[in-house]
């Protein structure tokens, strides 16, 4: 069997990988960057920090470098309770939410997209409080399916079932692998959606192709 591209050259890798420049959520108003007409956040490091409410609690975060990578993601995150339970807010979710908001690709973040993404999280978890019907603090089976179903997914109930075993602990779905369930969930959508030109449900891949869009994620 061929796998046309396999082994071959990289050499086009732009660092820009499918599937993720999409946004988490919505900006909140007043938090986020301004937009241009073409619905893309302005950056620029030229940005007045200054009395921002935020930027001392970022600088704190970032420590040296200036920019907030995984692990200190992951400790702010810890640290702020926003899982409800005392663990550790899973890294692996950390580097997810990064790998999408990381507009310069730097593998950490700046300022502005750590408003972004701090914007992004808080709407994910009044989601995460509406989904959860009985209040039991996580996310269940019949939670997720129809939370799913409400944001226009169809998947049967055996893709269902793997999903909820993969991101679940004993059948609760804690908040921050939630976050990275849905993330994935739409980030590999969008990869799917835009290769499946006649919307039909069917694509066919590039081998290398489909490891960028999966695994890049
Ligand atoms: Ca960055
Ligand atoms: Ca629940």
């Amino acid at each position: 069997m061929a796998y046309p591209g396999y082994g071959g050259a990289f050499g086009n890798f732009s660092g820009q990988m499918p599937g993720m420049q999409m946004q988490m959520g919505q900006p909140l108003p007043g938090t986020g960057p301004n937009l241009l007409p073409g619905g893309y956040p302005v950056y620029s490091d030229s940005y007045s920090s200054a009395g921002d409410p935020m930027w001392t609690y970022f600088t704190a975060v970032a420590g040296q470098d200036g920019e907030v990578d995984a692990e200190e993601l992951q400790r702010c995150l810890t640290q702020s309770g926003i899982n409800g339970i005392y663990s550790p807010f899973s890294l692996e979710t950390c580097r997810i939410m990064i790998a999408m908001l990381d507009r310069d690709y730097t593998g950490k973040m700046g300022f502005n997209e750590f408003k972004e993404l701090w914007a992004a999280l808080n709407a994910w978890k009044q989601h995460f409080i509406a989904i959860d019907q009985d209040q039991s603090g996580t996310v269940e089976h019949h939670e997720l399916n129809q939370a799913i179903a409400a944001m226009g997914y169809r998947l049967s109930p055996q893709t269902l079932t793997a999903i909820v075993k993969r991101y679940s602990k004993n059948g609760r779905i804690f908040f921050d692998d939630y976050v990275a369930c849905c993330v994935k969930l739409r980030a590999l959508t969008d990869f799917f959606r835009r290769r499946d030109h006649l919307q039909q449900g069917v694509v066919n891949f590039v081998y290398d192709d489909f490891l960028q869009g999966t695994m890049a994620i």
